[in-house]
């Protein structure tokens, strides 16, 4: 029997067919493979390889600047009772279904206290009265949990405030003296943690420590894949943030920074300081440093207070010397300016 031309062609238009369907599918199948399937908070089903939450996620709905979040410290609304002590006055608001670009195309969605990753920082000065206004616009429960002294009802553990507008008013004495954290402690921990709802509390000794270029930084990670592990590190949420924008600093200028630990899953993260040594307050609790180091590893919550100067200008990184973590984001730096003529830094106690 003869072949004719046209069956040789279909005979060739099949082959050709077959090895693409075959070179295609392979690469279709392992991006199907890739992608998993994620509830998230607000119950929609969200397909995605979990580092790029796309197409429900495409807009950042948080607006935040790590450099002014360096520097920005909240003393409330300021009165003084019939007895002369200091009324310190905030209102707290917790949302849970913000999303963040917390990196470019990595979109992150972060529970947050007043709108962004950390909270404000709360600063008052020792003895003074806190009364913290909180509203929870979330859709779970949520608290504030301040590290530090306070009455038990005060606590933020067995108090859940309820979603959707729930309230609570937190009162109590700031103390003691240094830097601590607060964050939601509802269950489960970790993922109310992680996902950002947690800030800085600083309680100044009411002597005032020396005037300085005083910053804080929030050291974290940001788990954007759900699985228990961190994607990313961050001094200040933004990974290499303050690598690209360096902070811009002084030769011969006291900086203070507060730092504090809330990286979840690591067990440890720490801090190394380029060309320079730091007078290093563990909790900020004493007036008189522990250590002279340019190196201090920090467990879950521990926090404490840098003081040093640089004698020569350029730049300087600071980063983890845990270099994975540095790798990932946690790394930034000092552009130390040459100052001919010292600045005074006049601090503003909002009182
Ligand atoms: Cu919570």
């Amino acid at each position: 029997m003869r072949i004719g031309r046209s069956t040789v062609m279909i005979l060739l238009i099949s082959l050709v067919v077959g090895f693409s369907i075959i070179a295609v599918f392979p690469t279709f199948s392992d991006a199907q493979s890739e992608s998993k399937t994620f509830v998230t908070h607000s119950g929609a089903v969200v397909q995605t390889s979990g580092k790029i939450i796309d197409p429900l996620y495409a807009v950042s709905t948080v607006e935040f600047d790590p450099m002014e979040y360096l520097r920005d410290f909240n003393y409330g609304d300021v009165s003084q009772l019939s007895d002369g002590t200091v009324l310190r006055e905030f209102t707290i608001i917790a949302e849970d279904d913000k999303i963040m670009e917390v990196s470019p195309g990595v979109f992150y969605n972060v529970w947050t206290f007043n709108g962004t990753v950390p909270g404000p920082t709360i600063r008052a000065t020792e003895g003074d009265l806190l009364r913290i206004h909180f509203i929870n616009n979330g859709s779970k429960e949520h608290t504030m949990h301040f590290h530090g002294i306070h009455p038990a009802g005060m606590d933020g553990v067995f108090e859940p405030v309820g979603g959707n507008g729930g309230q609570f008013v937190y009162e109590f004495e700031a103390g003691p003296v240094g830097v601590h954290p607060y964050h939601c402690h509802v269950m489960p921990l970790e993922e109310h943690i992680v996902h950002g709802l947690y800030g800085v509390f600083i309680v100044d000794p009411k002597e005032k420590r020396p005037p300085a270029d005083e910053m804080v930084m929030v050291l974290n990670g940001l788990d954007t894949d759900f699985d228990t592990e961190n994607n990313f590190y961050a001094a200040n949420t933004i990974p290499f943030y303050y690598q690209h924008h360096p902070i811009q600093i002084n030769t011969d200028e006291l900086i203070r920074v507060y730092v504090v630990n809330m990286v979840e899953f690591d067990p440890i993260n720490n801090l190394h300081l380029h060309g320079n040594l730091y007078k290093y307050y563990p909790t900020g609790t004493d007036l008189v440093p522990s250590f002279y180091t340019d190196m201090i590893t920090l467990s879950q919550t521990e926090r404490g207070i840098m003081e040093f100067e640089y004698k020569y200008p350029g730049k300087y990184l600071f980063h983890a010397h845990k270099v994975e973590f540095s790798e990932k984001g946690w790394v930034g730096i000092f552009l130390v300016n040459n100052s001919t003529e010292k600045d005074t830094v006049e601090l503003d106690y909002g009182s």
